[in-house]
């Protein structure tokens, strides 16, 4: 049988350090994602939404002439209810997580988990307002135990509706509530879309459709939320710090401990375990000169935002950290771990530790994480790191980083536009009203090892600057611009386009901010919400010049995150040719039919070209329908900062009119 072709690493990643490992991974006969994607023919019909295996009279692949499968089920009934399936697991990853953090915030509240605290007092009086806790003249304990019931409680509410959903605008909470997507409670809207796609179910696909958004609902605005809400209370609403990204972070003179996946509760205990005098001392004793902590996805994002720890890369750069041969350990908790990582850490020295109660790998060691006794759990971990340092053999570390500036939480926004007291998203409407900045675009999102690791994301991201869009990120696409420097106010403003440019410099801000992690996006929600309610840019998150993307997505969390921003009013694109294809009709209804009923609507574009341009255009029709000026980059540039040499040559006369026009004269 004829070898399938293999792509070059430059053809594989765009990432200078990805390249380089990649070189390795073929230099010592390792296989890695990327020559995995190369050997697999993905499955055509499963692509396309058409195979379905929901009985066993299937699997039912419709193909060809076959229009039906052994049921009856039509065509777009199986790709419609494919796509709710993922966004079902979707959600309840999300979700899941959030249901953790309140656990732990229980267990912190009444003296179970000792070495947590509540390290933002002021979200926790914040969020006790949203979930109804009473918060006058109470211990903060008490507080925080009825703020983690509370929220627990929207996980299985039995009468009502989720409490967050009056954080978003009030014309969006009647769209909600005239159609009936606005979820009831989180578990409710996840098990009753697995309910209905079970054989001989819902088989309308519009009717499943529609309980897609409202399960996405609840995990956007409930599970999601809570999950950052949480986060923030536990370990600190992020605030911009100084960190780097990328493999280059790894130190050839320390022990090196990468941590991955998702949750924040552990990997903060080892940020903190990795300080301990005695364990460096140890370190010391092993011939390292002290142990460097680095993160890779999510969990990476968490401790980058709050604790400045270095990002070693994203989702398609964790089997290429343990290339290194540098990497002692690497703790996973949950979610975007590769089980491929077993028999790569099996050739070098490397110890793979999962500690999650839900995750275990087979030959990887379990070492179950418990919030009771999180910090001498933390502290095992790194000892067994510190024992493994002796076994190392070649390294190889690329010498690629770039610096970042990341914490862009929400709160932060709100303070850097307007200060302690003022704080609020006004300059940034006006800005937006004027035209300086002419529109908003999330991107966000995985890696793909089908697409050029990085590509997509560095393309559209630098487009975007250039034509004066303020760009937020979280997830792996975050990660991506971080590693190519587009998250440091010196590299990135001399890309960007000249109203954009003004803007940032005037605040002191990158044209592309890094607000999180993938269950973050609950931050976006929040600023899309503030800038609909504050005035100039409509009444409602579909009203704003924005779009959200996730142009290399491969996770069922980013179907459901896509779906739930559809539903707040977003447009939405994501990369490649998208799982609804096999179903016209499915890919009318969650695009034009969506539109028609939320205002927002999602597509699959593969390519990257189209993705900006649709996306500039949407914005600009968005711009249009609000009666704001067309977009023109001309008007701008020729103020503050930039216009200095110009303006001190002209004499004193002509500097006056230039700056503030003929009528003062
Ligand atoms: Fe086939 Fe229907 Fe069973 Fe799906 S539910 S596998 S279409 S018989
Ligand atoms: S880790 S879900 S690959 S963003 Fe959040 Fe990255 Fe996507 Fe996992």
């Amino acid at each position: 049988m004829a070898r399938k072709k293999m792509r070059t690493p430059e053809e594989a990643s765009r990432d200078e350090a990805a390249v380089a490992l990649l070189e390795r991974a073929y230099q010592l006969a390792i296989e890695t994602a990327f020559t995995r994607a190369d050997e697999i023919t993905p499955c055509p019909i499963g692509a396309e939404g058409l195979c379905c295996k929901n009985c066993a009279m299937g699997p039912c692949r419709l193909v060809g002439k076959t229009e039906r499968g052994v049921c009856g089920a039509t065509r777009d009934t199986i790709v419609a209810r494919n796509f709710a399936r993922a966004v079902a697991v979707g959600a309840a990853a999300h979700s899941d997580h959030g249901r953790d953090l309140a656990y732990t915030l229980l267990e912190a509240a009444e003296g179970d988990a000792p070495d947590y605290k509540i390290r933002d007092p002021y979200k926790l009086m914040e969020v006790a307002g949203y979930l109804d806790v009473e918060t006058n003249g109470r211990p903060i304990e008490e507080i925080a135990r009825d703020v983690a019931l509370a929220a627990l409680e929207e996980f299985g509410r039995i009468r009502g509706e989720l409490r967050y959903l009056k954080r978003a605008p009030a014309k969006r909470q009647k769209i909600w509530r005239e159609l009936g997507i606005a979820p009831r409670s989180i578990d409710r809207e996840v098990v009753d879309l697995l309910h209905r796609t079970h054989i001989g179910n819902d088989q309308d696909p519009e009717h499943l459709l529609d309980q897609a958004m409202r399960c996405a609902l609840a995990d956007g605005w409930g599970g999601s939320m809570l999950a950052t809400d949480l986060t923030d209370i536990l370990f600190g609403t992020p605030a911009p710090i100084l960190s780097e990204a990328n493999l280059g972070v790894l130190r050839e003179d320390m022990v090196n401990i990468i941590v991955h996946g998702h949750e924040p509760t552990l990997s903060e205990m080892i940020v903190a375990a990795a300080q301990d005098p005695e364990l460096i001392e140890y370190a010391k004793s092993k011939g390292a000169n002290g142990i460097n902590l680095a993160g890779i996805c999510c969990t990476a994002n968490e401790t980058l935002m709050r604790e400045g720890i270095p990002l070693a890369g994203n989702f398609l750069q964790q089997e290429l950290a343990i290339l290194t041969g540098a990497v002692e350990a690497m703790v996973v908790d949950v979610q975007c771990i590769m089980e491929g990582l077993v028999p790569l850490a099996e050739q070098f020295h490397t110890e793979l530790i999962t500690t999650s109660p839900k995750v275990r790998i087979a030959g990887a060691t379990h070492i179950e994480f418990d919030e009771r006794n999180a910090l001498a759990i933390a502290k095992e971990i790194v000892r067994r790191a510190i024992d493994h340092f002796p076994e190392r053999g070649e390294t190889f570390i690329p010498d690629y980083r770039s610096p970042l500036v990341p914490g862009f939480s929400h709160e932060y926004i709100d303070y850097a536009l307007g200060g302690f007291y003022r704080g609020s998203f006004r300059p940034l409407n006006d800005a937006i009203v004027a035209g300086r900045i002419r529109g908003v675009v999330a991107n966000i999102g995985c890696n793909n090892a089908r697409i050029c690791h990085d590509s997509l994301h560095r393309y559209v991201v630098e487009e975007f600057i250039k034509n004066d869009v303020l760009v937020v990120e979280t997830g792996c696409g975050a990660i991506a611009s971080a590693k190519q420097g587009y998250m440091t106010p010196e590299t990135a403003l001399e890309l960007a386009g000249p109203g954009l440019r003004e803007v940032c410099e005037a605040i002191g801000i990158p044209p592309v901010l890094h607000m999180g992690a993938c269950v973050d996006n609950s931050r976006i929600l929040t600023v899309l919400s503030q800038m609909a309610t504050e005035t100039g840019l409509g009444e409602d998150i579909a009203d704003i010049p924005a779009v959200g993307m996730a142009p290399e997505w491969m996770s069922e969390k980013a179907l459901a995150i896509a779906t739930y921003c559809v539903a707040s009013g977003a447009y939405v694109i994501m990369g490649g040719e998208g799982p609804v294809r096999g179903s016209e009709e499915v890919t009318r209804l969650i695009s034009e039919g969506w539109e028609k009923k939320v205002g927002g609507k999602l597509e699959f574009i593969p390519d990257g070209e189209e993705i900006v341009r649709r996306a500039l255009e949407h914005i600009d029709k968005k711009r249009a329908a609000l009666g704001l000026p067309e977009y023109d980059p001309s008007k701008w540039g020729k103020s503050g900062d930039w216009r200095m040499p110009e303006l001190l040559e002209l004499p004193l006369e002509e500097r006056i009119e230039a700056v503030y026009g003929k009528a003062v004269k």
